[in-house]
């Protein structure tokens, strides 16, 4: 398997009880590493921008609404099937559902405050690190 990069967020909620740095220790404990990162306060049309894909959904605007409500911090993360690999230490969305050693089973507190994000395919990796990142930014 080659070496494959993912975009990851920290949400408001995680930063807000200071677990950056718990949460980025689960990611690096499961050998991703981070090899961009920085902390935004996005915009509500920022967040719309980046949650396009979910606007004709219910949710949507709780989510960007939950999205710009304080900082976040974006990362690119880089590792063995790191797009995977990042799903599976994030857990199931909904923190009800999510296994045991998992990011949203220790941190999150509602399927909308879920403390982390992650990318879910190759090409969504692709959009969402050039979303946030120049290629000059990302050191690996
Ligand atoms: P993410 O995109 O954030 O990594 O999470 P995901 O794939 O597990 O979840 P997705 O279905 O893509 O939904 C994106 C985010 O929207 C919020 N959400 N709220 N209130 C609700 O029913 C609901 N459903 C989803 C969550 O914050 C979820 O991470
Ligand atoms: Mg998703």
């Amino acid at each position: 398997m080659a070496i494959e990069r993912t975009f990851s967020m920290i949400k408001p909620d995680a930063t807000k009880r200071n677990l950056t740095g718990a949460i980025t220790k689960m990611l690096e404990d499961a050998g991703l590493r981070v090899v961009a990162s920085k902390r935004v306060h996005m915009s509500q049309r920022e967040a719309e921008a980046f949650y396009a894909v979910h606007k004709e959904r219910p949710f949507f605007g709780e989510l960007t609404e939950f999205m710009a409500s304080g900082p976040t911090v974006v990362q690119v993360l880089e590792g063995e099937n790191a797009i995977a690999k990042n799903r599976e230490v994030m857990g199931a969305t909904n923190p009800v559902d999510a296994d045991e050693g998992t990011i949203r089973k220790a941190f999150a507190q509602s399927i909308g405050e879920n403390s982390v994000h992650g990318s879910d395919a190759p090409e969504t990796a692709k959009e969402e690190i050039a979303f946030w990142f120049a290629e000059k930014d990302i050191v690996g």
